[in-house]
């Protein structure tokens, strides 16, 4: 005990005294330093399972959505479903689908650390490593990662939208949100009435393979232009034109799956980890050329208005909401993910980047 309880002492007495004359008091608008979001297969298991625990306290947490009748946001981690809903068609196959996401994530992110005790960044998930053992992922672990596929769901005959090589469709099995009823309050599409509904996956090892590998992402990278980049990242609407955004969302949902719903995939944790790697992809195609494409934004106002035939392009002064969870900043303020204040809003960095030709 008392050897214990000495050594405590020394420790605190040698680090807390030098610290305290090192830094004096600081104002309150100190500058900060980026944290650094790294990929989740490369995080100890305690961080992972920080990560997992801080995401289901945002499953928890009540929600601050304003109720209405029948509403089915009931939590702080369905206030951000329900701001994706409503805003679907408006942040979508737009010049700002990426700036609008990135902030979207920022928030997640901050609700994470800021409400559930959460210390590190949000992780990304590299799938360019995983396209050749697409169910083997590391984010699929059902120990140290979010679960893995659903359990296959024959297709309805009739149904036009079939996620070519789909292989589950029922609910996720194993992973700490297997076996809930009602993990998912939303949707299927653009509904907000309480609908209890399992985590559902319905993985494609095919669709990842085809827009998920090094070569899509090297292509997406090779874009000149960000009007260009960003149409090569979101691609078309059709299977046939997808590109890395749509190779996440229906390699993981296919058809049955929340990742597949254009309007509910964020009620899939694994979500937050794609879309961080579609970040990664555009913080690494800025880094190539950063003083120019801090401020190269362009496309459309309106979904699919790519010949500009219902309005204008976007401009850096353009407004981004995220509803209950933070407050309206423009594409400006989030063109910068290391700003820390001084060039935007966002203080985050990535451990690694990816080159182009590589
Ligand atoms: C990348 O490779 C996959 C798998 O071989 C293939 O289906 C896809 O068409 C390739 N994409 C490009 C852009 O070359
Ligand atoms: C709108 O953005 C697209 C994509 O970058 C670009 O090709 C087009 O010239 C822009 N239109 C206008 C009016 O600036
Ligand atoms: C934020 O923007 C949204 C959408 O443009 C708008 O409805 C909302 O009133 C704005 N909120 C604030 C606090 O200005
Ligand atoms: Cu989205």
């Amino acid at each position: 005990m008392r050897v214990s309880n000495g050594w405590a002492l020394t420790v605190l007495l040698f680090t807390a005294t030098p610290l305290a004359i090192a830094h004096p008091p600081q104002p309150p608008q100190k500058p900060q330093h980026p944290i650094i979001r790294k990929e989740w297969r490369t995080l100890p298991p305690p961080e992972k399972a920080a990560y997992l625990k801080a995401v289901t306290c945002l499953l928890h947490k009540p929600s601050l959505t304003p109720p209405f009748p029948d509403t089915g946001v009931l939590s702080r981690y369905d206030d951000l479903v329900y701001t994706h809903i409503q805003q679907t068609f408006d942040i979508h196959y737009t010049g700002h689908f990426l700036a609008w996401h990135r902030y979207f994530l920022a928030a997640y992110e901050r609700m994470l650390r800021e409400e559930c005790g959460y210390k590190g960044a949000q992780p990304y998930w590299d799938w360019t490593l995983d396209v050749g053992a697409w169910a083997k992922a590391p984010v699929f672990d059902a120990v140290h990662g979010f679960g893995g596929n659903g359990a296959w769901v024959e297709g309805e005959p009739g149904n036009p939208f079939q996620v070519p090589g789909r292989t589950g469709g029922g609910c996720v099995v194993d992973g700490p949100f297997a076996g809930i009823a009602d993990l998912v309050h939303l949707g299927p599409g653009n509904s907000v009435v309480y609908n209890p509904q399992c985590l559902k996956r319905d993985l494609s090892p095919y669709f990842a393979g085809r827009y998920l590998g090094m070569n899509q992402t090297q292509l997406t990278l090779a874009a000149g232009d960000f009007g260009w980049f960003d149409m090569v990242v979101e691609g078309g609407p059709s299977f046939e034109a997808s590109g890395i955004h749509g190779g996440g969302h229906y390699g993981v949902g296919g058809t049955y799956g929340q990742m597949g719903d254009l309007y509910t995939s964020p009620a899939d944790p694994i979500f937050y980890l794609h879309h961080a790697n579609l970040d990664r992809v555009w913080w690494s195609w800025q880094k190539m050329n950063l003083k120019t494409r801090l401020t190269d934004i362009s496309g459309p106002i309106f979904l699919m208005d790519y010949e500009n035939l219902r309005g204008g392009n976007v401009t850096l002064d353009f407004p981004l909401s995220v509803g209950v969870s933070g407050s309206n900043v423009t594409i400006g303020d989030v063109m910068n993910v290391a700003g820390c204040g001084k060039n935007g809003v966002l203080c985050y960095e990535y451990d690694k980047v990816y080159k182009l030709g590589k």
